[in-house]
């Protein structure tokens, strides 16, 4: 198993080719995000983690005065520029559509900047189209596989209002399925029922039309993916004097971190000693079985039980020993729920 995927979920980066996902990743994952305590750092060349700033963590390890410290993380996937026709194979076709298939969520980024040096591949700056370039070329490859479903499973029926609203140019996640339909169309792993978010790539200062398409959705940041790239090949007092100048515009970055631990619906427990403190992500409403197998395979095959407490009321108490004197540990089956910072203690089979 890729030991990555089990403790990061993952956002793709998608969009038309010179939108800027290139350089958006490189700016998330090489040097403006002080990434190296991160164990996976650089996975390969278009795939990184980012680790998630984390204040409970970092009080946690002064609390034990640990030696190491490792934060949660959310993987980076650098996807090639798709076009249209790219569900028939046009561009790189299928072969990135099966990268897109990996990740979690999908962030789409979007030109929104003007440069006549920097060609566009249809000559014009719009990004709500480009978005349903790109979005309507994943609606006719879900198309394709639900199609080829139908004809070998011969439930072409049970399939009918979806086949019909894919037709429309509605992706999956638009619709309102019952969960009979929910469950038929679960093993496929289509790709626009993934959750989306959008970065608008604009130059800082410049007004843009058309933004007002994206005011239904939630998820937008409007940012400077060049000016990051910029700073990230500055030397470090160069960049320093610069933030300083345009601060607090480049949260950016965090921003962007922050809004995918929402959009990916995460929250972070906790473990921890005097050797290592960890911070991990999991999807809310995991329950602490499905947390132990994200710290190690073993312990979710071999659970027995867990111990957990609130991260803060143990440090509030002073420490583990004296929580549990105190009757303030649970502890819980494989059925409790795990809330966002809970501190952990897994109890398995060796
Ligand atoms: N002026 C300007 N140029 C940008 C901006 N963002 C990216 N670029 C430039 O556009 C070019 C393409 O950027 P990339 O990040 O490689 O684009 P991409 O989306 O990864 O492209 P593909 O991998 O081909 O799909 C590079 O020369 C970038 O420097 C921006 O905000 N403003
Ligand atoms: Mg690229």
């Amino acid at each position: 198993m890729d030991v990555t995927r089990s403790h990061s979920l993952s956002v793709g980066l998608v969009g038309l080719p010179n939108s800027g996902k290139s350089t958006l990743f490189n700016a998330l994952t090489k040097n403006f995000v002080p990434a190296e305590n991160y164990p996976f750092c650089t996975l390969d060349k278009n795939i990184g983690v980012v680790e998630i700033q984390d204040d409970r963590l970092k009080r946690l390890a002064n609390f034990y005065n640990s030696e190491k410290i490792v934060y949660g993380g959310i993987k980076f996937v650098d996807i090639a520029g798709l076009v249209q026709g790219a569900s028939k194979g046009e561009g790189l076709g299928n072969k990135f559509l099966s990268h897109i298939r990996e990740v979690d969520v999908i962030l789409y980024v979007l030109r929104a900047f003007k440069n006549e040096n920097i060609s566009h591949i249809y000559n014009r700056i719009n990004p709500f189209e480009d978005f349903e370039i790109v979005q309507s070329e994943l609606i006719f490859k879900d198309l394709e596989v639900v199609e080829r479903f139908c004809d070998e499973s011969k439930e072409r029926d049970k399939f009918k209002n979806i086949i019909q609203n894919l037709n429309k140019g509605i992706p999956i996640i638009e619709m309102d399925l019952t969960q009979e339909e929910l469950n038929l169309i679960a093993p496929l792993s289509l790709l626009t029922q993934k959750k989306r978010m959008f970065v608008l790539n604009k130059r800082e200062g410049e007004e843009i039309e058309r933004i007002v398409n994206f005011d239904k959705e939630d998820f937008v940041l409007e940012m400077d993916v060049k000016l990051i790239g910029e700073l990230d090949e500055m030397k470090e007092e160069e960049r320093k004097k610069y933030l300083g100048m345009i601060y607090p515009r480049l949260t950016w970055v965090r921003d962007l971190i922050d809004m995918s631990c929402k959009r990916l619906g995460l929250i972070t427990f906790y473990t921890g000693n005097s050797k290592e403190c960890n911070a991990w992500s999991i999807v809310k409403g995991s329950n602490v079985k499905e947390a132990a197998g994200v710290i190690h395979s073993d312990f979710r095959d071999n659970f027995i039980t867990a111990d957990v407490i609130n991260v803060e009321q143990l440090m509030e108490v002073g420490g583990w020993i004296k929580a549990k004197e105190q009757g303030l540990v649970k502890n819980c089956n494989k059925e409790y729920i795990v809330q966002d910072g809970d501190y952990i203690v897994v109890l398995a089979n060796a």
